[in-house]
């Protein structure tokens, strides 16, 4: 058995799968630990959102619990040697990548703590819907170590180099209204509000093409990264591989049917 189906059927508890149509909603379930991620739970979710059911088309992201994600379980760190640190470390990322990078998008539910490997976890989903009672916070600095879920990578792209720098330094936790000011979140709910709000934009999502959404996954955050001639020519082929689709052929046709359709600034 592969290292990620053991881990899930191990631990298939601490993260639930619950599909509604096309929408998968995962829940990190470990309450008690609020929600603090043990190697099984990380292997679990790695699985759980890197290889979703058939016919998924988005993922919601939830927990259990007042909290998101209390970060690393701390309790596994005690007692490893460089070695077994760098190999928990690329654990995370191969997680994290499997989030950022995996078939589908996802949209995260944070509330409470959202905190350490925690706000790695939220950094690596495409669309962030954060209830008032979220908080976040890195407090790596104050347990002597260092963020080792893609942090330094993703949360200096969201947030800024300087506010992360600041928020390790001084070990500053940040409200859920800020977290939506400096692009933690897209949007803010009151607590309890936050799964509804991410289903009903996850089944938008899922509405949309196939090869539209890969390329917004896939693809934007690689042109990005690229320099400017490299990113035009990945645009080019983006955008023509997905106009090529028969089912962007076919929306177009509906709209100057006058069947597909207007944009509307209710949303
Ligand atoms: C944990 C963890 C954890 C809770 N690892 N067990 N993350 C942190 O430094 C955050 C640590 N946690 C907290 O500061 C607090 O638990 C909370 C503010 C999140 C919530 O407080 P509260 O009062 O609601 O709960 P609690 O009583 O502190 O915790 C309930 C239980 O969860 C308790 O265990 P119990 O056996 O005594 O009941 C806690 O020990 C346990 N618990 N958080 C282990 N994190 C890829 S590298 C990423 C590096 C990091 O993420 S560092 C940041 C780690």
């Amino acid at each position: 058995m592969s290292e990620i189906l053991k881990a899930v059927a191990q631990d298939g508890q601490s993260v639930t799968i619950d599909v509604r149509d096309a929408v998968a909603l995962v829940r990190i379930a470990r309450p008690h630990k609020r929600n603090a991620i043990n190697e099984a739970t990380l292997l679990a979710l790695e699985a759980a959102i890197g290889s979703p059911p058939d016919g998924v088309k988005a993922i919601v992201l939830s927990s259990v619990g007042d909290h998101f994600c209390a970060g690393l379980d701390l309790s596994e760190l005690v007692e490893t040697d460089i070695a077994a640190a760098i190999h928990h470390s690329r654990m995370w990322h191969r997680a994290t990548e499997a989030i950022e990078f995996g078939r589908v998008p996802v949209v995260s539910v944070l509330r409470g703590a959202v905190v350490g490997g925690g706000m790695e976890i939220a950094s690596a989903t495409h669309v962030r819907v954060a209830e008032r009672s979220a908080y976040y916070a890195l407090p790596e600095g104050q347990r002597g170590i260092y963020v080792g879920g893609g942090g330094s990578v993703r949360l200096p792209r969201l947030i800024g180099v300087s506010r992360m720098m600041e928020m390790m330094l001084t070990g500053r936790v940040i409200s859920a209204e800020e977290g939506e000011r400096i692009g933690m979140s897209h949007y803010l709910v009151e607590t309890g509000q936050g799964e509804a709000k991410a289903l009903e934009l996850a089944s938008a999502i899922a509405r949309n093409a196939t090869m539209t959404n890969f390329a917004l996954i896939h693809g934007l955050p690689r042109i990005v990264d690229a320099d400017r001639p490299t990113g035009y020519l990945i645009e080019a082929l983006l955008s023509s591989v997905a106009q090529d689709d028969q089912e962007a052929k076919q929306r177009m046709q509906a709209f100057l049917d006058k069947r597909g359709p207007k944009i509307s600034r209710g949303g």
